[in-house]
């Protein structure tokens, strides 16, 4: 299959671009790099010693033999140059993981919500209206977030993408349908997520654009079988207060003698998966293209779910760190239920990595190798939700 991936320079990206090489997909990968000057604009540097994508690819292709093409482009900008590539390469598939993706970041300030806002619903327009432009019948692979649901405790296993509703009529007789699940973003980023549903949505029922959304967890770990294959394949570890992501930050906090920053009371509950597990579901729902037709698919890509203080409660007591409860500077539910239906996913043949499996040891020891990297400076998560929330966290500290 001819496949593009779309951000496959980043987290989620590289090794999904990989995987799919590895697996005889004919790959190229598009990027324009905002994430690397990003770090710069931050401050910080992956915890891990990531290589260009000139030098990524050349070693993939003395590791393996096999060839990523790389065209750099602004998704959200470049719509002109975009179908142009489309036209060259007609892909079978495009996975689209090009978007802001921190939560944090998207609240920063008025100008990093606008930029949120702007790369991420252009750039996810720009696609589909180039797919539709050129009349391909291309399948795309979106990454979306299990946020998009919201993190209220509700009385149900959250469903895949769909709830299905039943009402009255004027004339008293009873229907039901399916409509998307009501959104419940919270932060401008997930934000971005609900409204791409709509996009998907309407051009799905619009030009039949044939579309999954993968309602994605929060990722952990840093290698897959592909990027440990070569050091110059290495993949990208964020620890910093606005990418790095719960359970990797704890890691590294851990790793060296930081307390465990929970935000709160840590009764957060939140679903997750390894990144082994993000790169087998990217493929699985690539190469299930035939049972996408009619509407949207949507699949949540989760294999467990977990409270962030039991996560913190675990990597003390594996690693002897100390925990620190911080004034939380989301505004977000102190403690929530959350259970998750994942058949689809199951249903095509996944085999979930649980932290159980012992993978947590890989990852402390990624983060104990690089720890002469950490800028501790970094790890304070500084971005609030909002004004109240600065004052409380900054009366505490
Ligand atoms: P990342 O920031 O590491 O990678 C995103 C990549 O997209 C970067 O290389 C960036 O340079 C590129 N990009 C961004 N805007 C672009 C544009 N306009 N044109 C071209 N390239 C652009 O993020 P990630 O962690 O790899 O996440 C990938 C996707 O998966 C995102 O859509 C994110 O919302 C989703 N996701 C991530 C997680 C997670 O825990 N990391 C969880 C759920 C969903
Ligand atoms: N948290 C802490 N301490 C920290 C960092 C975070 O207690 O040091 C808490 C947060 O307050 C939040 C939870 O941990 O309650 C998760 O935070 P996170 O930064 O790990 O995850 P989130 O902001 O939700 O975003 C990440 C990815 C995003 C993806 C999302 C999946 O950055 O791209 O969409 O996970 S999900 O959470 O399922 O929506």
């Amino acid at each position: 299959m001819r496949t593009l991936v779309l951000g496959g320079d980043g987290f989620c990206g590289w090794p999904s671009a990989l995987h799919l090489s590895a697996h005889g997909h004919d790959v190229t990968v598009v990027d324009n790099f905002v994430r690397r000057r990003t770090d710069e604009e931050l401050g910080v540097r992956s915890l891990t010693p990531i290589r260009s994508l000139a030098e990524r690819v050349q070693a993939w292709r003395e590791v393996t033999g096999r060839d990523i093409a790389v065209v750099e482009l602004d998704l959200a900008h470049d719509y002109d140059r975009l179908v142009d590539l489309l036209a060259t390469v007609r892909p079978d598939a495009i996975v689209h993981f090009a978007e802001q993706r921190a939560a944090p970041y998207s609240m920063k300030s008025p100008a990093h919500k606008r930029y949120t806002i702007d790369n991420n619903l252009n750039g996810t327009h720009n696609l589909l209206a180039a797919v539709v432009q050129l009349g391909l019948d291309t399948h795309v692979v979106h990454l979306g977030t299990m946020g998009v649901y919201g993190y209220e405790s509700v009385p149900v296993d959250l469903p895949e993408g769909y709830l299905t509703v039943s009402y009255v009529d004027r004339v008293g007789d009873t229907h039901s349908r399916d409509i998307l699940y009501p959104t419940q973003p919270g932060s401008v980023y997930h934000l971005t997520k609900s409204l791409d549903q709509l996009l998907f949505q309407f051009y799905c029922r619009n030009d039949g654009v044939r579309i999954t959304d993968l309602h994605q967890g929060i990722v952990w770990g840093t290698q897959t079988e592909e990027t440990a294959l070569d050091e110059r394949l290495i993949n990208r570890f964020d620890y910093d207060g606005d990418y790095g992501t719960v359970l990797n930050r704890f890691l590294v906090q851990a790793a060296i003698g930081y307390p465990l920053t929970v935000h709160g009371t840590g009764g957060q509950t939140r679903a997750f998966i390894n990144i082994r597990d993000t790169v087998r579901c990217i493929r699985l729902a690539v190469e299930s293209a035939s049972d996408v037709s009619g509407r949207v698919r949507v699949m949540n890509q989760v294999t467990e779910t977990h409270r962030v203080a039991d996560l913190a409660d675990l990597i003390a007591t594996t690693t002897g760190a100390t925990v620190h409860r911080l004034p939380n500077p989301r505004a977000e539910a102190d403690a929530n239920d959350l259970a998750v239906r994942n058949d689809r996913l199951l249903g095509l043949g996944l085999d979930p990595t649980r932290l159980a499996t012992g993978l947590l040891g890989e990852s402390v020891d990624i983060a104990q190798k690089y720890a002469d990297r950490v800028d501790v400076a970094r790890i304070p998560c500084t971005s609030f939700w909002n004004e109240g929330r600065r004052v409380a966290y900054e009366q505490h500290t």
